[in-house]
């Protein structure tokens, strides 16, 4: 047994981490059910360092030194309990199984369990960044015991990106924390690109601007404050022109949204837990609409109109989009953090929000400047009620906020549907608002179902006599 580590699933992720690993020194075993994968690897890529190609789960389990970490890099759910299952009878007490798969982190803490009936260890560790970040260095979410993570800490830390000297990897909590962490990373980048997207539309279809002109937009604001890699990117996909075609690249992809369940995970959960997350609910439902094919065309045949001119100025318009974007994305993170947060919370998990907004700073696909804000918000207030009202993120918002309100009025005029824009503008009127018309919702659920109301002028629970004599009487606690 000469390796450091193991990794079985060498499909792209697989084989990119495997590469990262070996390139940074580690001697890596690698496996994959299909030995073709394995061989491939060896032949094209065995001279980036120091690699142990194995042709069975056995193979690879001997190679490892003992205690062994192995990794598992296969599709999540079905995939990930099958090679799990097969591994437990041939590993020894002590050995870690690092699933770093996309899993649902309620699947992570079942493996946990399941795992340490046989004095193993299952650490599920959330990774970010895409093909290339497996590769160069992505954002990695770590869960598992503290003991796990000692042991894995000099392998992850060095594949992990840097951003200012600093691994964008860490110990983000106890067993299904980092999954968690990882899915809600998931939610809010569906958020992050649906903003992204509603941003294109208002130009293109207010401004009439051709996409390529859109690319010099995005390529602008990518010099301020919104500086990130999807805006970047935002600027180059809407540059590219169709090698077939000759048309913009954006015209020739057929305009349904895909999801593999990070964001209706995050959804869901959030629903359980309660924490209002707007932004990623309003984002993963304007894909599911992208997608129903048929009830859109219903609707076009039924509703088409002619699209409304609006006398809009060009560069005032762009400036207003810019500035609700960045309010949108402000509520959208605010949302995000909430919901891990509450998560920490329903599952004592001790996670330290700023030491998330750290290692999301690069390697990951919402890696940004904005990031490097978040984490000096908690920095100064770790116990932060909401991350709108700190200094830097209260002063974007008030200064935007006449531009968001406009630029939701003017989708609302011109028909563009704006979900995201529009939900997050509501959710901060919601929040800064002296009085909700929640009290009417108390008072009618009082009336219809006896679900009792507190008052504003004295305490106790409260139940009205509709029926009777429109008294209140007070409610015994029992
Ligand atoms: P394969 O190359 O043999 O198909 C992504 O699908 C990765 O997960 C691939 O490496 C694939 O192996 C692996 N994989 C999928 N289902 C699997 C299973 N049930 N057992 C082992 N590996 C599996």
């Amino acid at each position: 047994a000469r390796a450091t580590i193991g990794l079985t699933g060498l499909a792209t992720m697989g084989r990119n981490l495997a590469r990262n690993i070996a390139r940074n020194g580690h001697t890596i075993a690698v496996h994959n059910r299909t030995t073709a994968r394995t061989t491939a690897l060896l032949e094209e890529y065995g001279d980036e360092g120091d690699f142990v190609g194995c042709e069975s789960l056995e193979e690879l389990v001997a190679a490892i030194e003992r205690p062994r970490a192995i990794v598992v890099m296969v599709k999540a759910g079905e995939a990930t309990d099958a090679v799990v299952d097969e591994l437990v009878p041939l590993l020894d007490a002590d050995d870690i199984v690092v699933d770093a798969g996309n899993a649902h982190f309620a699947d992570t803490l079942r493996r946990q369990e399941a795992l340490a009936a046989h004095g193993l260890h299952f650490v599920g560790m959330g990774v970010s960044g895409g093909e290339e970040g497996a590769l160069d260095g992505p954002s990695i979410m770590v869960g598992g015991s503290d003991h796990a993570y000692e042991r894995l800490q000099p392998v992850v830390e060095s594949i992990a990106a840097l951003v200012d000297g600093t691994p964008c990897c860490a110990h983000v909590g106890p067993d299904g924390a980092g999954h968690f962490v990882k899915m809600v990373h998931n939610g809010i980048e569906y958020a992050d690109m649906q903003l992204i997207a509603e941003s294109y539309d208002l130009l293109r279809s207010v401004l009439g601007l051709a996409p390529a002109e859109v690319a010099d937009v995005f390529e602008e604001w990518n010099g301020g404050d919104l500086e990130s890699f999807l805006i970047e990117m935002t600027a180059d996909v809407l540059r590219h022109v169709d090698h077939e075609s000759g048309r913009p690249f954006v015209d020739v992809v057929v305009d349904a949204a895909e999801q593999k369940g990070t964001g209706r995970w995050t959804v869901q959960d959030a629903l359980e837990l309660g924490v209002p997350i707007t932004g990623i609910a309003e984002a993963t439902f304007a894909r599911s609409l992208s997608g129903h094919t048929e009830q859109r065309e219903a609707a076009r045949a039924v509703f088409a109109t002619e699209p409304v001119t609006l006398d809009v100025d060009r560069d005032t318009f762009v400036d207003q989009v810019r500035a609700a974007l960045y309010a949108s994305k402000v509520v959208a993170y605010a949302q995000g953090f909430d919901h891990i947060a509450a998560g920490a919370e329903a599952h004592d998990w001790d996670i330290d929000l700023g030491e998330v907004a750290t290692i999301w700073r690069g390697g990951c696909i919402i890696r940004a400047q904005f990031l490097d804000r978040i984490r000096e918000a908690y920095a100064d207030e770790p116990d932060l009620t909401t991350l709108l009202t700190t200094a830097y993120f209260a002063d974007a918002i008030t200064d935007g906020v006449d531009a968001w309100r406009e630029v939701v009025a003017t989708a609302v005029r011109a028909g563009v549907p704006t979900p995201t824009f529009s939900s997050s503008l509501a959710y901060f009127d919601g929040l800064r608002r002296e009085h909700l018309p929640a009290a009417l919702i108390q008072a009618l659920r009082d009336n219809f179902g006896a679900h009792t109301y507190a008052r504003v002028d004295r305490d106790g629970t409260f139940h009205t006599r509709w029926a009777e004599d429109g008294r209140p009487e007070e409610q015994q606690d029992d």
